[in-house]
């Protein structure tokens, strides 16, 4: 979130798209309720099904799975074309001005630098601005030039008219143009939109790019960085947040730092590339201080043995072999099913039930040689090699996988933080001990480092170094504390620190308060930069449960600890106008009182930077200003388009209806030997998309008896017209089927889902629940993933779990 939960109640208005909070985040969805109750907000939904969250909603409207962009699309359209835009914010905080160089070009659904073979843009030196001699950006303050970013965005969404966008998203143009004009009304300065997001809109081919078109629309509005503004991702798990700020993904590092490809051996190299300079004069670009964060995340790593000689320990760092996406998930089971992976680590993931095209993910593992489950439950994918009959119809004797059970205690059962969707990281306390002979995964995965280690010690190896000199400090070798991880993560003076002017700030072995003190000279430590400040000499931030609100904004500095540096919400620069004044007066956090920028949040800026200076509130962007423009950063191009799902219902994307190359993005993640696996609208008509209920929490719940007893059977949702046509009663047992396999469920027939009209043909979508299976207290039933294909976002490469095709019939 770049706001937080507790800030919801500032908005005045509420969009939930693309999520359904009531149902998903019940808890936090109270705040949604509070600015109903307190602040006269509205809240509008949209959502291809009449939700628990549309039910309290004042205004609800259908939309087609998968068509996201070009309803926000059409709306930066009606906002420019009506001028309801907050012009001094787009003005002054954004890159509008911006001019783009001369060889960028959109044609026939592509952007300049397409490599049609390699399905990449491996040319994406014009999605830039363009340099004086000086090195900084040039602009048109005018918004004249025809090259400079308002003007090409203008031209690109005067394609969404409301016709193009309702005949795309199959919603009635008046409910469209009803909700644009309300949502436009937030453009006055003092006004707030938030935006609530989930899988609605990350779990699409083209899900980055749905966000960020969200992104340029809260922009337009002036809505970033405001209280009651921002786009709000309301995450999942309790702590995946934390996974993600902790670099546990392929290519990334603690803090959002990345890791190193194969052609970048030079370690100034990498660092120069990451620490970018400022693009206008006078601004200040934090990621300048790459090179601080990235020494010290090594001294946390490597202690002694890093040294500026060795450049910090960073050959020990893998380089990434492949180009751009990482070993992602789906790349990874393709590794595995092409007999590439031997072993496979499962902690905490039941992918047989949480990955698409279950079939295929079972045919993977049964080709390994060795698996080791790490989980308090016997999952589904302990027991992918049992037959289950119709639910997991395998030959048991065919699979020689060996598999290890390792029972872990659950999160309630352990010490630690969790870092929920507003950053906050918040200590918690063990509810319960574990039953059994379940252990932490701390102490799993440590006495496995040390037996690893011991191996390598006695018997070497290829390239043990890294692995015989990470630092390993914790008292107890073999479990250490949560409260050492955390300080840890923190970071320490490792020698004595100065600041500018030669006093010592830190002594040797004290906790830092803050990234501000981190150094590339090797005199500080830090495993994550951005938690620094969660543990000083003050002891720990994040057990602090100070609810007060001194200045009524629902900021609440005292509870738990937010990163960055207990910041509350991101960009708050933003939240006063250029002179330093709040936008309005119930939307006052941060401003300028003569002498420095202060108030109810923790100033995202430079404190002591006066408003004359003229530096701009985006501080890690290098141009100072927040983007319209992506420059380089997307993989589809620096404007988002709307692509079709790979398994469209209309078989043509109705942007670009004479280019079959651009029916879907033309960067997504396809593995080339999905293609096949994808199905056509003759065969299965039906838009289909997955989703979560508030009694089961994914496929763990199932083994809950109060659970099961409130949800206990599979069942999709179908559309009364659907049902007719197709003879399908309420209760009815009904196959849906998609190229991958089918399921069996109950039929609910329901007045949620209507037919939408689209592309002058009836767009029928149907739901589909995701949480039973084979084991649990459950009814036992299908996994909901042998539906979805095996297809992923060019970003994130994150399954397009919400838009797929089936069909239908009674069982
Ligand atoms: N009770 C419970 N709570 C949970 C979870 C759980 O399993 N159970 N899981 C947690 C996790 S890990 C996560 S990630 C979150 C997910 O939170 P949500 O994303 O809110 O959960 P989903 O049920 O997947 O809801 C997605 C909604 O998006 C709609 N949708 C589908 N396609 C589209 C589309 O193209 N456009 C739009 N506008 N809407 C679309 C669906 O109809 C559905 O209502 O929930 C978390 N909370
Ligand atoms: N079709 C479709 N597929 C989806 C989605 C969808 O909307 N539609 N949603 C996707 C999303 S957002 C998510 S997050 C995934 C979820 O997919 P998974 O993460 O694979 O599903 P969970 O059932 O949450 O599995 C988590 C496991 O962690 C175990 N666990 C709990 N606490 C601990 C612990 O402390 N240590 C260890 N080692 N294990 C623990 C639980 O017992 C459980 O088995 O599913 C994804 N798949
Ligand atoms: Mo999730």
């Amino acid at each position: 979130m770049t706001n937080t939960w507790t800030d919801i109640r500032n908005a005045n208005l509420i969009l939930v798209m693309g999520g359904n909070a009531a149902e998903a985040h019940p808890c936090g969805f109270k705040w949604v309720t509070e600015a109903k109750a307190h602040n006269k907000a509205r809240l509008i939904v949209v959502d291809p099904r009449y939700t628990r969250t549309a039910s309290v909603s004042d205004y609800y409207a259908p939309i087609r799975t998968g068509s996201d962009i070009a309803f926000l699309g059409g709306l930066i359209n009606y906002l420019i074309a009506n001028d309801k835009i907050q012009h001094e914010y787009v003005r002054n905080y954004t890159d509008v001005s911006f001019i783009v160089n001369e060889g960028f070009t959109f044609e026939d659904g592509l952007f300049s630098g397409y490599n049609a073979e390699k399905r990449t843009y491996s040319d994406k030196s014009t999605w830039s601005y363009e340099k004086g001699a000086d090195g900084f950006a040039k602009v048109d303050p005018t918004l004249e030039h025809p090259r400079c970013v308002f003007q090409l965005m203008k031209k690109h969404y005067s394609r969404y008219t409301p016709e193009v966008a309702s005949n795309i998203c199959g919603m009635p143009q008046d409910r469209m143009l009803k909700i644009w004009e309300e949502i436009a009304e937030t453009s006055q300065p003092g006004k707030t939109m938030t935006i609530l997001y989930a899988l609605g809109w990350t779990q699409h081919s083209i899900g980055a790019q749905i966000i960020r078109t969200a992104a340029m629309v809260q922009l337009l509005l002036g809505n970033i960085g405001l209280p009651g503004g921002g786009v709000n991702a309301l995450r999942g798990h309790s702590n995946i947040q934390g996974l993600t700020d902790l670099g546990l993904l392929s290519n990334l590092l603690p803090g959002y730092m990345t890791l190193a490809g194969d052609a970048e051996q030079d370690f100034n190299a990498y660092i120069a590339k990451r620490a970018l300079k400022p693009l206008r004069p006078g601004q200040m670009s934090y990621w300048q201080n790459y090179g601080k964060f990235h020494v010290s995340l090594m001294k946390a790593w490597y202690a002694d043995v890093a040294t500026a000689e060795n450049n910090w320990c960073y050959d020990y760092l893998p380089k990434l072999d492949v180009p751009g996406a990482g070993y992602d998930v789906l790349k990874m089971f393709d590794m595995m099913s092409r007999g590439e992976v031997r072993g496979y680590f499962c902690q905490g993931f039941n992918p047989i039930a949480s990955l698409p095209d279950k079939n295929r993910v079972v045919a993977a593992m049964a080709k390994l040689k060795w698996l080791v489950i790490m989980d308090p439950l016997a999952t589904e994918t302990s027991e992918f090699w049992r037959n289950a009959g119709e639910f997991n119809n395998v030959d048991t004797a065919s699979i020689q996988t060996e598999v290890f059970r390792l029972p872990t205690t659950c999160f309630a059962e352990e010490d630690g933080s969790l870092v929920n969707s507003s950053r906050w990281l918040q200590w918690h306390w063990k509810g319960a001990e574990a039953p059994g002979e379940a252990r932490t995964d701390v102490a799993i995965m440590s006495e496995l480092f040390l037996m690893l280690r011991e191996r390598y010690r006695n018997e070497g190896g290829v390239y043990p170094d890294p692995i015989l000199s990470l630092n390993w400090p914790y008292k107890i070798a073999h479990e250490p504390s949560p409260e050492e991880l955390a300080k840890e993560f923190n970071g320490y003076a490792v020698k004595d620190v100065t600041d500018a002017t030669g006093a010592v700030v830190a002594k040797a072995g004290q906790q830092l308060s803050g990234f501000a003190q981190l150094k590339d000279d090797g005199s500080t430590a830090s495993g994550c930069w951005i938690f620094c400040g969660s543990w000083t000499e003050q002891g720990n931030q994040m057990a602090r449960r100070d609810n007060s609100d001194p200045y009524g904004v629902g900021q609440n500095l005292g509870w738990a600890w937010a990163w960055p540096m207990n910041r509350r919400i991101l960009y708050n620069r933003a939240s006063a106008d250029p002179s330093g004044k709040p936008w309005g007066p119930d939307k006052k956090l941060v401003w300028w009182n003569g002498k420095n920028w202060g108030g109810a949040d923790v100033p995202d800026f430079k404190p002591d930077s006066a408003p004359e200076a003229g530096m701009n509130p985006f501080i890690m962007n290098p141009e100072g200003v927040a983007r319209f423009f992506a420059v380089d950063k997307m993989a589809e191009g620096p404007f988002p388009e709307h692509y079709e799902p790979f398994e469209t219902p209309i078989g043509v994307n109705p942007m670009h209806p004479k280019n079959d190359k651009v029916i879907s993005s033309p960067v997504a993640r396809v593995l080339p030997t999905v293609w096949e696996s994808f199905g056509k609208a003759d065969k299965f008509p039906y838009a289909a998309t997955t989703y979560r209920l508030t009694e089961h929490f994914h496929f763990w719940t199932k083994h809950c008896r109060l659970n099961a007893i409130i949800q206990p059977e599979q069942f999709v949702e179908i559309g009364e017209v659907l049902a007719q046509e197709k003879g399908i009663a309420a209760g009815d047992k009904v196959r849906v089927s998609s190229k991958r396999g089918y399921i069996v469920a109950v039929a609910v027939v329901t007045k949620r889902i209507k037919p939408l009209q689209v592309n002058g043909q009836t767009v029928h979508q149907i739901g589909i629940p995701l949480h039973w299976g084979f084991s649990g207290l459950t009814r036992h039933g299908y996994l909901t993933n042998t539906l979805v294909p095996f297809v992923g976002d060019g970003n994130t490469q994150t399954p397009e779990s919400k838009s797929f095709l089936v069909n239908v019939e009674k069982a």
